[in-house]
C-alpha cells in the first residue's frame, strides 16, 4: 500500500511539473521556469493548516516540484495579523520555516523562496519578514465583452466570454499563478469604458467562474461598471445617485453579486470622463456617485476605485482638470472609496511630472494608476522597461507631509493605518503566446507586481531577477541586458519627446509622431500643437503663473522649483515653460541644438541596443532571440521616424540648421 501511495505521489508530481519543463521556448512560461527536481530533496510539512485549504496545497505542491533546498515547514499563525498577507521566513539548521497569518502569505513566501533559488541569491541566514506595501495590488484589464482590448497590443482578451462559464481555458490558471508569483492579488476584468451588460446575470455567472479559478491564487475579482446601468439595465428613469430607486437598484445588484461571489472585490468606475456617464449628469458630485456605490458594497467589505482621470472639453489647461474637480471634495468620500489617480496629470506620457492630486487631498484615500500596456510607448513593438518610470513617480517628492512625503509615502500602507491602500496598473496582457506581445514587455508586468509588493526595490534589482528567471543567469547576458533595460525608458523619451515635450502622438492610435496634427474645428486639447506650442520664438507649454498656472497645483516648495526655468529639472522644462530656441541649457547648447542632440541620441542608442542584443545570441534560445531582434529592428526604424518627423517639423519654427555632426534626416 505504501509503495502504491508513493508511486501515486511521484506520478502527481511528474504530471504537474513536466509539462512546464518541456514546453517550447515561446515565452508562454513567462518568468516561471523553475527547473524541476529529480526527486524530493526534503520534506514539506504543514503545521496548523486545514487540509482542505487549496492555496496551501498549491504552495506545498510548488515546493515539492521545484524546491531543492531541504526541509520546509509551513505554519499558519492566525494571530500574526501584523503580517497582513505577508510572511516571515527563517532558517534553523537545514530547515526553512515559513510563517504566515494566511495561506496566501505562505504561497507568496514559496514563490519568494523559489525566486531566490532560481536567481542564485541564497537564503539569508538571519531570516526576514515581508509585508506588502499596498493592501490591494490590482491589474486593470481594458477588455471589452466582444473580446477586443482597448489599447491592447498582445492579441485578444484572455477572457473567453462565449465559452464561460462552462469551458475554462487553462490560461486562467496560468494567469492566476503568474500573478500570485509576484504578489498581485486583484484583477478588474473589463474595460473602464464599461458595458452595462457585464452586470447582467448571464455575465455575472461567467465572472463567478473566473473568480472561482483565481481564488486559489489569492486573487479577488473586481469589475468596471457603467454608471448608467440602473437606467440601461434596470429600466429606471435615470441613474441619479440621490434617487432612492437607483440606490436600491445598486444594493440589490451588489447583493446578487455577493451571493455568487462571496469574496467579490468591488467596482472600478470611470465617470464623467471622455463621454462616460456619471453623477455630474444629474448635477451631483463625484463624491455623491462614489458614496452611493460604496454604501451598497460596504456591508460585504467591497471597495470602490473611483477614477480621477476626468477629461472633457475645457478652455483651461487640460493638465489642471482632475485637481480642480476633486480637491474641493476632499474628506467627502466614504472609507471604502479609493481615488484612483493616473501617475501624471495628462495621460501616461513617456514622461510627466507626478499628478499633483497625489500630493493633495489629505483626507481622501488615493491610489496610483500606471499603464503597462504601451499606448504611448511604441505598443508591443518597442523595448521599454518601465520600472524606472514607476520608480521616478513613486520617489517623487510631493512635500505634502514635509520632506520625505514622496508619492510612495502618500499612497502606501506606511502612513495610513486603518485605511485600505491600493495600487493599479493597466494590463498589457492578451492571448498572444508570450502574453504581452514583446518578450520584454513581460518585464513590465513583473516589475509592477514586485513594486506593488515592495516599492523600495530598485529597478536594477527587479530587472536582474527577471532576466535570470526569464532567460539565463549567465553573467555576460545579465549585465548587458540589464543595462539595456535600465536605459530603455530614457532612450524612448529621447527619440519620442525629450525635455518635457508631450503628446506629439498621431491622432487616435497614438503610435507614431504627428506634431503637426490639426483637425479644423476639432477640440484644441486633441491637437499636438496645444501641447508643444512651437512658434518662431520658442517651444513648450507655459504652465507658470504667467501661463496656465498649473504649477500652482503643486506644493509651494515644488511650485517654486518647477516654476522657474533655472531650477526646473531639464527633463520637464518644456512641460512647464515656453522657452526660447536660443535658451542656454546646462550642457551649454541652445535649446534647439540640445533638442537635435536628444533626438539623435535616442536613435543611436536603439542602434546600440541592436548590437548588444546581437551579441547575446549564443546565450539564449533561438525563437526568443529572433523575436526580440525583429522587434528591435522595428524600434530602430520608428526611432528614426520620430526624430525626423519632430526635428523637421520644429525646424520650420526654429529656422536653424540641424548640427552638422548629426545624422541627416531621411
Ligand atoms: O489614455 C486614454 C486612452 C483611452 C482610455 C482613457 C482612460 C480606456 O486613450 O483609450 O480609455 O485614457 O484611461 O480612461
Amino acid at each position: 500500500m505504501r509503495y502504491i501511495m508513493r508511486f501515486h505521489f511521484y506520478l502527481v508530481i511528474i504530471l504537474y511539473c513536466v509539462p512546464t519543463a518541456l514546453r517550447a521556448e515561446d515565452g508562454s512560461q513567462l518568468w516561471l521556469r523553475f527547473s524541476k527536481q529529480e526527486k524530493p530533496v526534503g520534506t514539506v510539512q504543514i503545521i496548523k493548516g486545514k487540509s482542505t485549504d487549496v492555496t496551501l496545497a498549491l504552495a506545498k505542491q510548488e515546493l515539492e516540484c521545484y524546491w531543492k533546498g531541504g526541509d520546509v515547514i509551513l505554519k499558519l499563525d492566525p494571530s500574526r495579523k501584523d503580517l497582513k498577507d505577508g510572511y516571515q521566513i527563517s532558517q534553523h539548521e537545514n530547515q526553512v520555516y515559513v510563517i504566515a497569518g494566511q495561506s496566501v502569505g505562505i504561497l507568496y513566501a514559496v514563490y519568494h523562496l523559489l525566486r531566490l533559488q532560481e536567481t542564485g541569491a541564497g537564503i539569508p541566514r538571519s531570516g526576514w519578514v515581508e509585508i506588502p506595501a499596498y493592501d490591494i495590488r490590482v491589474l486593470n484589464h481594458w477588455d471589452n465583452l466582444d473580446g477586443t482590448i482597448e489599447r491592447g497590443y498582445a492579441g485578444h482578451s484572455l477572457w473567453n466570454w462565449e465559452e464561460l462559464p462552462n469551458k475554462l481555458s487553462p490560461r486562467y490558471e496560468q494567469y492566476g499563478r503568474a500573478n500570485a508569483s509576484i504578489g498581485i492579488n486583484a484583477t478588474v476584468l473589463n474595460n473602464v469604458n464599461a458595458s452595462s451588460d457585464l452586470l447582467k446575470k448571464e455575465y455575472l455567472i461567467k465572472v463567478k467562474a473566473l473568480a472561482d479559478v483565481f481564488r486559489k491564487y489569492g486573487i479577488k475579482v473586481y469589475v468596471s461598471i457603467n454608471f448608467s446601468a440602473p437606467k440601461n439595465l434596470g429600466g429606471l428613469a435615470n441613474s441619479d445617485p440621490l434617487n432612492k430607486d437607483v440606490q436600491h437598484w445598486w444594493k440589490s445588484k451588489v447583493k446578487e453579486i455577493y451571493a455568487l461571489i462571496p469574496d467579490f472585490g468591488g467596482f472600478l468606475v470611470k465617470a464623467n470622463s471622455e463621454g462616460q456617464p456619471g453623477p455630474q449628469d444629474y448635477g451631483r458630485t463625484h463624491a455623491d456617485g462614489a458614496n452611493m456605490l460604496a454604501d451598497a458594497l460596504s456591508p460585504y467589505g467591497g471597495t470602490v476605485f473611483w477614477r480621477a482621470f476626468v477629461y472633457h472639453p475645457t478652455k483651461d489647461d487640460r493638465a489642471k482638470q482632475a485637481y480642480r474637480e476633486f480637491v474641493p471634495l476632499d474628506g467627502q468620500f466614504r472609507d471604502n472609496v479609493i481615488l484612483q489617480v493616473k501617475n501624471g496629470p495628462i495621460d501616461f506620457q513617456p514622461r510627466e511630472p507626478f499628478n499633483p492630486l497625489l500630493g493633495a487631498m489629505p483626507n481622501t484615500a488615493k491610489m496610483l494608476e500606471f499603464q503597462l500596456t504601451q499606448e504611448y510607448l511604441g505598443f508591443s513593438n518597442h523595448l521599454v522597461y518601465l520600472a524606472p518610470l514607476f520608480k521616478e513617480v513613486l520617489d517623487s517628492e510631493t512635500y505634502a507631509t514635509g520632506k520625505g512625503g514622496t508619492v510612495a509615502k502618500q499612497t502606501d500602507s506606511s502612513r495610513h493605518s486603518g485605511r485600505k491602500t491600493a495600487i493599479a496598473a493597466v494590463a498589457n496582457i492578451g492571448l498572444d503566446t508570450n502574453w504581452t506581445g514583446h518578450h520584454f514587455a513581460q518585464a513590465n508586468w513583473y516589475a509592477f507586481g514586485r513594486l506593488a509588493w515592495n516599492n523600495s526595490l530598485s529597478s536594477a534589482q527587479i530587472a536582474d531577477e527577471w532576466i535570470r528567471m526569464t532567460f539565463t543567469g549567465v553573467k555576460e547576458f545579465v549585465e548587458h541586458v540589464k543595462k539595456l533595460m535600465l536605459e530603455s525608458r530614457e532612450v524612448a523619451v529621447d527619440y519620442m519627446m525629450p525635455l518635457g515635450l508631450h503628446h506629439l502622438f498621431a491622432f487616435e492610435h497614438h503610435y507614431g509622431p504627428e506634431p503637426w496634427g490639426d483637425i479644423p474645428g476639432g477640440r484644441p486639447d486633441w491637437m499636438p500643437w496645444y501641447y508643444h506650442n512651437a512658434d518662431t520664438l520658442g517651444l513648450g507649454f507655459d504652465r507658470t503663473v504667467n501661463g496656465s498656472r498649473a504649477v500652482t497645483q503643486y506644493n509651494p516648495s515644488l511650485d517654486k522649483i518647477y516654476g522657474n526655468t533655472s531650477t526646473c529639472p531639464e527633463n520637464l522644462l518644456l512641460w512647464f515653460h515656453h522657452v526660447s530656441w536660443n535658451y542656454r541649457m546646462n550642457s551649454g547648447n541652445t535649446l534647439w541644438t540640445e533638442l537635435c542632440f536628444r533626438y539623435d541620441h535616442g536613435v543611436q542608442k536603439v542602434r546600440e541596443f541592436q548590437k548588444v542584443w546581437d551579441r547575446m545570441e549564443k546565450y539564449i534560445d533561438r525563437p526568443r532571440f529572433l523575436a526580440v531582434q525583429a522587434k528591435l529592428r522595428i524600434q530602430a526604424r520608428d526611432a528614426v521616424w520620430w526624430k525626423d518627423a519632430c526635428l523637421q517639423y520644429f525646424q520650420c519654427f526654429s529656422r536653424q540648421p540641424i548640427p552638422y555632426n548629426l545624422e541627416r534626416p531621411i
